[in-house]
């Protein structure tokens, strides 16, 4: 609609995008097929045989309000997307991947991402680092120059993996440590709070690593880890959360995080997998109100019916409100919760 050009062309920042998330079937498919291998949407689920069959696998994982609250599904996002890693071997894999979403990011006008990977999916299927951080290193430097986009990693560790795993990855990342702006958490939150990862939070920290961590909507201890995550883990607590929009229901979390003045990446289109449309406006509504610094984000393109950072923005302008004056505010939140320097945070204005 013509009211929405202001949200398409305001220049953006995503914060919370993984690229692991953007294995759409057409790529699953093409990067399948160049190594030889055979493609499912579960390891142990039958071969998909053509494009239409891996688009017919894809499409049943797209969030649908009116199954919430379902941990079968929640499971099978998991496994379909640990599966997806699969079909990535080289470092051209690793470039076309990441070049697939710069290019598209450009299109939105994001001028700015933070980018989270998961290298213990990789190491695990015996990628080696190299591979990886070559291929996304060259992309950034393309869409850098070509794109005008600029872009910089944050390593996840998967928190359903032991605090040892995390360590070995962390210090086997440091050769790309010029790349890597942050350290996150993320993977299945069922019993993994955020404490649990303490000593390598920690440690990223005194090497000079900004922290953050997911709170899932749908975790159990969803108010716990938000306050860890807040203000136990690394001393103080982290430099931002990933979601944590349950804090929207307790007073003392939303004072906690304005005390923090932490910023927190909000993924709309994600929480329909687990919430209603009617609880998400509002819960978003809240944090906004309170004056948090949440921004907009698409946390995994491929599994969310294709929505973008740009359509999940249009889906809370529509949830909440929103007018352009409230996108901008949106948008420049963004820039101010980045890791990105002041020089970059100036050019993007
Ligand atoms: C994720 Cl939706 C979600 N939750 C936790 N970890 C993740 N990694 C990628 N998508
Ligand atoms: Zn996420």
């Amino acid at each position: 609609a013509a009211n929405d050009r202001f949200v398409l062309e305001i220049p953006k920042v995503e914060l919370h995008m993984h690229i692991e998330g953007t294995l759409t079937a057409e790529l699953r498919w093409k990067f399948a097929q160049r190594n030889g291998i055979k493609l499912r949407i579960a390891e142990h689920g039958p071969e998909l045989n053509s494009l239409e069959e891996a688009k017919a696998a894809m499409d049943l994982l797209r969030p649908d309000p009116s199954r919430v609250n379902n941990d079968e599904e929640r499971f099978q996002f998991f496994e379909a997307y640990y599966e997806g890693f699969e079909c990535l071997k080289t470092r051209e894999d690793y470039y076309d991947l990441a070049m697939h979403y710069l290019e598209h990011a450009a299109k939105m006008n994001v001028r700015y991402c933070e980018l989270f990977f998961d290298p213990q999916g990789h190491t695990s299927r015996g990628t080696s680092w190299a591979v990886m951080m070559e291929g996304f290193r060259e992309a950034q430097k393309t869409a850098e120059t070509r794109l005008n986009v600029k872009s910089a990693w944050i390593m996840c560790f998967l928190r359903d993996m032991s605090l040892d795993s995390a360590m070995e990855h962390y210090k086997a990342a440091l050769p790309y440590r010029d790349i890597i702006v942050g350290v996150g958490l993320d993977s299945n939150e069922e019993d993994r709070p955020p404490v649990l990862f303490e000593e390598v939070f920690s440690l990223a920290r005194r090497d000079g690593f900004k922290l953050t961590m997911h709170c899932d909507v749908d975790s159990k201890n969803t108010h716990e880890h938000i306050r860890q995550a807040a203000s136990v883990v690394a001393g103080k607590g982290l430099d931002r959360i990933d979601h944590g929009m349950n804090a929207a229901e307790k007073q003392d979390l939303i004072e906690l995080i304005q005390k923090r003045d932490l910023g927190m990446t909000i993924c709309p289109w994600s929480y329909l997998r687990h919430t209603t449309y009617a609880e998400l406006g509002p819960k978003i509504r809240t944090l906004y109100d309170a004056g948090i610094k949440i921004c907009i984000n698409s946390d995994d393109p491929a599994y969310m019916e294709d929505c973008w950072v740009l359509e999940n923005l249009l889906l809370v302008k529509h949830l909440c409100g929103f007018n352009d004056k409230d996108i901008a505010v949106l948008a420049k939140n963004a820039i101010n919760a980045s890791w990105a320097t002041p020089t970059v945070k100036n050019e993007i204005l």
